[in-house]
């Protein structure tokens, strides 16, 4: 189905499977109970000389409708946290990852690159304002700060939001697996210019990824 952009990170397609499973469960369920709210309705309504009668209810059907939710809902929390822990847990994060620091303020994504010596806040380091770019197939780490109020890193097109919250560092990291520009919106309501709190991803072949870096950093 087509409302999502199309998946551009190595985790998104699982993360639309996970997705699409819930929907079309829960919306089975959904139309299943409306149906089924719909026929009582109608079939027990108030008729001449009918009277109402107390009904003590029914062991086993509730026996049924407890189970077989828990058991869905079993499947669908070991499927979600198997995804989770593979995205989310510190110990999973690849080791090789390009390093990028995004800090985020009212109304602009700071960016920042190690530089050569691979380390932040030194005189190597070389900073954009709303342009990441990353190299394809290469797994990015970023570490999200705010300088003011809670902000959120959103990339549709990776399958990545996280919030960024004053005085917290947030590790994120996913692998671009397509060429292209995405955009980064801010899906925080951070203040009167959060409509403009746009920044672009440029996925581009590693060469001209370092070509970019050290043309920007030349332009500094
Ligand atoms: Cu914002």
């Amino acid at each position: 189905m087509g409302f999502f952009p199309e998946s551009a990170s190595s985790f998104g397609g699982e993360i639309d499977r996970l997705f699409w499973a819930i929907f079309w469960i829960t919306g089975f369920f959904f139309l299943l109970v409306q149906a089924g709210l719909l026929f009582f309705v109608l079939k027990y309504r108030s008729r001449a000389g009918r009277k109402a009668s107390y009904v003590h209810g029914h062991t086993g059907l509730e026996v049924i409708w407890t189970v077989v939710p828990a058991l869905i809902l079993l499947v669908l929390t070991i499927a979600s946290q198997k995804v989770w822990s593979e995205i989310r847990s510190p110990r999973r994060m690849p080791k090789d990852a390009l390093h990028v620091e995004v800090l985020a303020e009212q109304f602009a994504w700071n960016i920042r690159y190690p530089g050569p010596d691979q380390r932040m806040e030194t005189p190597d380091d070389i900073t954009t304002i709303n342009e990441l770019h990353l190299p394809v197939n290469r797994p990015a780490l970023v570490s999200l700060k705010s300088k003011d109020v809670i902000h959120s890193f959103f990339v549709a097109d990776f399958r990545v939001k996280q919030d960024a919250v004053p005085g917290l560092t947030t590790q994120v990291w996913f692998t671009p697996t397509k060429l292209g520009q995405y955009e980064i919106r801010c899906a925080e309501l951070c203040g009167l210019g959060h409509y403009r709190m746009r920044g672009q991803v440029t996925v581009q072949p590693r060469r001209d990824f370092e070509a970019w870096l050290v043309e920007t950093k030349a332009n500094e």
